[in-house]
């Protein structure tokens, strides 16, 4: 599947310590064959960064600063994690929070499981006391979630839907 390529390349592009930057094809200006293809938007442009929203992961809460996104806006999450334990913040329509979290349990469950955690095109991974930046360009926002996906997480209440501002 399509998300799961993309997945293994952005832990590659990761992996080369170039993660935080985002590469100038993912604005969608370079042809649509290379870009992925998600229904709920894409992975944002920094030049197009129409707003930057403040998130804090704590005490296995999301403290989210705006839930209201228009449609086609860019924006810039910069995420902290103030909890003493690993979170995510995943930007995506249920079901793909739902495969997100499917893919988590398995991970945490094989070896080295905790050192395999990466970044996906639509989620950012915190260590305590991290900060990270999300920029993504919205589509369908009534359609989406914001979740953390680690283990259990999601159940505790770490998710929330976006809405659409009109
Ligand atoms: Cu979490």
């Amino acid at each position: 599947m399509t998300i799961n390529k993309f997945s293994m390349f952005v832990a590659a592009v990761a992996a080369a310590g170039i993660v935080g930057t985002v590469p100038s094809w993912a604005g969608g200006t370079h042809g649509a064959s290379k870009a992925p293809v998600f229904s709920f938007g894409e992975p944002g442009d920094a030049h197009h960064v129409s707003r930057t929203v403040e998130v804090t992961a704590g005490d296995m809460t999301f403290h989210i600063e705006s839930l209201r996104i228009g449609e086609s806006e860019t924006i810039r999450f910069v995420v902290t994690n103030t909890d003493e334990i690993d979170h995510d913040f995943t930007v995506g329509p249920p079901e793909l929070q739902a495969e997100h979290r499917e893919e988590m349990m398995k991970m945490m469950e094989s070896e080295n499981g905790m050192a395999k955690m990466h970044d996906d095109a639509n989620a950012v991974y915190l260590k305590p006391g991290e900060t990270r930046e999300l920029i993504w360009k919205f589509q369908n926002v009534a359609d989406l979630e914001y979740a953390c996906n680690v283990p259990g997480h999601y159940e505790s209440g770490m998710k929330g839907r976006f809405q659409a501002a009109s």
